[in-house]
């Protein structure tokens, strides 16, 4: 049976967490509220009852087919691709907070602000998960994330990261967009005023050179001062909802040393991720495809249980998946034949963009891939908003 109690699950979790604290992680527990313990204790321990199904923005839009032809739809309530292909939501949801750092209402995905606040508080009342990315614009040159084409911050003597940092040009500037981060955070509460808990996934993929905070445009010490200087302002904001995922990218492979090179520590990090999606190259067939991300999928999660346990932390692939789903039994040979191997938490898939027809991650009402989504739906180990609830 699929079905987990999960209020018994999370003491019996809770009990075990507690008998192997050291000093420094009861600090670090101190400043967590109870909710954000459970969600942690949730995390730590679900993996033996199978992995949890994630999805970007799954209640905010979405898409479906209807007599070949592609249509979106924005917010409605209750509403869910994931939920019209196999009757469920996904037990975990993701939310991108980028733009609340400069006060806008829309976030860069022109989501309102108000909705997502209230997305994450109705997928928390339904029994599921809520965590937050944060694709934050470049605080030097006003340009977004990603620093390919930016110009001003590529050709500036000093670093975005080094000028956010403290003696940096920016880092009073920087302070005002973490205390806009941090309102929105404590923002998100349920109608008896509490803070409901958030997986936060700030830095991400920071292996790769895509982002402003990646490997080539910051040191290793600068890397672990940002999230110092991010955990500093949350903490102080009070914010003790969080839980906070480290996710490199597929850079790292097999190897520890990469994967940990920027390390913030055991007391700043609650769970171990990688982010993984499947491409092909130019005139590469699907099989191959497959065969190359399984291959390299399962060498990272093999060292990343190993880091995780030395670590003493859960781990999870904090985003997956192939553009567009283009091979149809992806779900069951692809994404299940690489998560079941592995204790991990949860495996997330990411947005489906509405009227785009490539950037998709999850099936919708008439995707060639429902047949083998529901297949998956259906394995007893993949779990879903209905497998962690308490009925
Ligand atoms: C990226 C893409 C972007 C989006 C960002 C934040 O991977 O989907 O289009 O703006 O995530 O959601």
């Amino acid at each position: 049976m699929k079905f987990i109690q999960f209020t018994l699950f999370t003491v019996f979790a809770l009990m075990n967490m507690t008998s192997c604290l050291d000093s420094e992680k009861t600090a670090a527990l101190n400043r967590r509220s109870l909710r954000a313990d459970s969600l942690l204790a949730h995390l730590r321990f679900s993996s033996s009852n199978g992995y949890m199904f994630g999805h970007h923005d799954a209640t905010l839009y979405g898409r479906e087919r209807v007599n070949g032809e592609e249509r979106s739809w924005t917010f409605t309530e209750g509403r869910c691709d994931v939920k019209d292909v196999c009757g469920d939501y996904p037990a975990i949801i993701s939310f991108d907070l980028g733009h609340i750092e400069i006060g806008d209402s829309l976030s860069l995905d022109f989501v309102p602000f108000d909705m997502i606040r209230k997305e994450m508080v109705a997928h928390y009342r339904r029994g599921g998960i809520v965590t937050a990315s944060w694709h934050l614009n470049n605080p030097l040159s006003g340009g977004s994330s990603w620093i390919e084409n930016d110009t001003v911050a590529l050709s500036s003597k000093e670093s975005t990261v080094a000028s956010i940092l403290e003696g940096g040009s920016n880092h009073n500037k920087f302070q005002v967009w973490l205390s806009r981060l941090a309102d929105f955070l404590n923002s998100v509460k349920t109608e008896d005023g509490e803070k409901i808990p958030i997986l936060f996934r700030p830095w991400h993929e920071h292996t790769g050179n895509w982002f402003w905070w990646g490997a080539s445009h910051c040191t290793p010490e600068q890397y672990v001062d940002l999230w110092k200087m991010t955990r500093k302002a949350l903490d102080q904001s009070g914010a003790d909802h969080l839980i906070y995922a480290y996710s490199p990218g597929m850079e790292c492979g097999g190897d520890s040393a990469i994967y940990l090179e920027r390390y913030p520590g055991n007391d700043l990090v609650d769970l171990l991720g990688v982010d993984a999606y499947e491409y092909l190259d130019e005139g590469m067939s699907l099989e191959d495809g497959n065969a190359r991300y399984a291959e390299n999928l399962n060498t990272i999660l093999s060292m990343l249980t190993a880091v995780g346990q030395k670590h003493d932390k859960p781990v999870a692939v904090t985003e997956m998946g192939f553009e567009g789903i283009p091979y149809e039994r992806w779900w069951t040979e692809v994404a299940d034949s690489i998560l079941s191997k592995h204790p991990v938490a949860y495996g997330l898939v990411w947005r489906n963009v509405k009227g785009d027809v490539t950037h998709h991650y999850a099936p919708y009402p008439g995707h060639s891939s429902v047949p083998d989504f529901i297949e998956f739906y259906n394995l007893e180990r993949t779990l879903f908003l209905k497998d962690i609830c308490k009925k």
